[in-house]
């Protein structure tokens, strides 16, 4: 079962893939999310193209950045976000960045009522066996921090980190951004 409060939620998710027409799995997991109970989507970046990080032996990904509003704690909007991987053919190997049919990964969550964390750019911090937020990789990957940043252009990390700043120091690594 769904844990499912009425505080309203922000999160930002990120979405990859590499295998079986990844642009296909993502529309499907974009409209699977949107439908799943207590998630709404509120907007999604366009779709980029980039090299593997990691092996190099596996195909191009294709990555999106996806805001939704949700009323799940933060451990069933996971397990929501897995059931939908589930349901898209994912095999769970354990190979550390290999390949994958659909990857959707909780990057930010946040309360949006409290006010005082709107404006000071915090979000949550949670540090259990199953999920660390917000995602440790995010400020490392191109591929999340720039399609977030179009969809989000003010956002901040931390009151001192815009996401901007960081998105300066990645922008060698070559990312496509695909036609909508
Ligand atoms: N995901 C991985 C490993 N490597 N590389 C790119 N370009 N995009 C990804 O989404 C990605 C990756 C495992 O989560
Ligand atoms: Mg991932
Ligand atoms: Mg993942």
């Amino acid at each position: 079962m769904h844990s499912a409060s009425q505080i309203e939620h922000q999160a930002y998710i990120g979405l990859g893939a590499n295998l079986n027409n990844p642009r296909a799995q993502l529309r499907s997991a974009l409209q699977h999310l949107d439908r799943s109970p207590h998630i709404q989507l509120i907007q999604c970046s366009h779709f980029y193209r980039s090299k593997p990080v990691g092996p190099a032996d596996q195909p191009d990904y294709i990555n999106a950045v996806a805001e939704i509003n949700t009323a799940l704690s933060p451990l069933a909007l996971l397990h929501a976000c897995q059931s939908i991987e589930n349901d898209h053919g994912r095999t769970r190997t354990g190979a550390r960045w290999g390949p994958r049919t659909l990857d959707i990964d909780i990057l930010l969550y946040r309360d949006k009522s409290e006010t005082h964390v709107r404006q000071t750019g915090e979000w949550l911090s949670l540090k259990s066996e199953e999920l660390y937020l917000p995602h440790p990789e995010l400020r490392n990957r191109s591929f999340v921090v720039l399609p977030l940043l179009e969809i989000a252009p003010e956002l901040k990390l931390e009151p001192t980190v815009p996401l901007a700043s960081l998105a300066r120091k990645l922008s060698d690594e070559i990312l496509v951004k695909l036609p909508a």
